[in-house]
């Protein structure tokens, strides 16, 4: 059964907490000691669109728990965009997934090449890392232990464990279990982890004790698989209008339990994660809004 989520002008939400990070990351981009090309293929990826997802899952979180205005938990907010960016410049190239487009833009490695593309990606990444540790990041005052437990939890959301280990059996580097259940685990590391790190984080910063921050954790996880498994599906929409899906391709929810089922999957872990937010009550109504939002969206 679907949960009952009240009202909120999630739309509104998101369109503050999108603008907030759009302003910080084009301040943070504007180094005039970064070398040119580097710099215009971060800031042409970084400030060319995106949804923001991650941002506000932190910001909320932040908020839910703190009662703080979400620019608090900034740092942690454009960290995890940076990372989620140079993995998108990473997955586009031809070594990987080979696009030509994103965000509505050419791809890094078609509007300079692929050196540009990788080293664009690697400046991203060690950058959210950067911009962590730096105590000039921080407007509200933060414990350094949970800025250590934050950069920990980064690296290991985006590294072997979490991320970049979910790409390699995405890739078929290694064995891939082409199940539901090898599907899930796969989505659980290269797009749920960044998701949870976004709750956790946000839960660490504002100062929540270790049962909250577990439990923002797992709603963070459980939003993210709803994402993917929402993505999916969008994924077949474009699929039928480019003319059809190349069957070598990762399995897809849809094509392994087809479409009305992996709609159901979708709502279904929606659910669950807004189930996770009972330690919060009326105050996570935006996070719950957000795990609605993530599997009724169109784009
Ligand atoms: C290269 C280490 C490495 C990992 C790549 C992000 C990724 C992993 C692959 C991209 C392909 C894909 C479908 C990933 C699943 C996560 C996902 C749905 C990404 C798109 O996120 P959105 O919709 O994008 O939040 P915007 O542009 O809105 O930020």
């Amino acid at each position: 059964m679907t949960e009952p989520v009240s009202p909120v002008d999630l739309a509104e939400v998101l369109g503050v907490y999108r603008r907030m990070m759009d302003a910080q990351l084009g301040v943070l981009l504007t180094d005039a000691r970064c070398t040119p090309v580097l710099h215009d293929a971060m800031r042409w990826v970084l400030l060319g669109g995106g949804k923001r997802m991650r941002p506000a899952v932190c910001f909320s979180a932040y908020h839910t728990v703190s009662g703080r205005p979400a620019a608090g938990a900034m740092a942690a907010a454009c960290a995890v965009e940076l990372v989620h960016t140079y993995s998108l410049v990473h997955d586009d190239l031809p070594a990987m997934d080979d696009d030509s487009e994103r965000r509505g833009r050419a791809t890094v490695h078609v509007k300079w090449d692929e050196a540009t593309a990788i080293l664009s990606g690697d400046a991203l990444l060690t950058e959210a890392f950067r911009i962590l540790a730096d105590p000039g990041s921080w407007s509200d005052p933060v414990p350094p232990r949970a800025v250590l437990r934050v950069i920990q939890a980064l690296g290991h959301a985006a590294g072997r464990h979490g991320m970049v280990g979910g790409q390699v059996i995405d890739m078929g580097i290694e064995d891939r279990d082409d199940t539901v259940e090898g599907l899930i685990h796969l989505h659980a590391r290269k797009t749920g982890e960044l998701f949870r790190f976004s709750a956790f984080a946000g839960a660490v910063l504002g100062g929540a004790d270790d049962a909250a921050c577990d439990a923002m954790a797992t709603f963070g996880e459980l939003l993210g698989l709803a994402f993917q498994v929402a993505d999916d599906v969008l994924d077949l929409y474009e699929d039928r209008e480019a003319g059809g899906r190349d069957e070598a391709e990762t399995p897809s929810f849809p094509a392994l339990i087809g479409e009305a089922a992996s709609r159901a999957k979708a709502v279904e872990l929606s659910d669950q994660a807004i189930a996770a937010l009972s330690p919060f009550g009326d105050r996570a109504a935006v996070l719950r809004a957000l795990a609605r939002y993530a599997v009724e969206r169109d784009h």
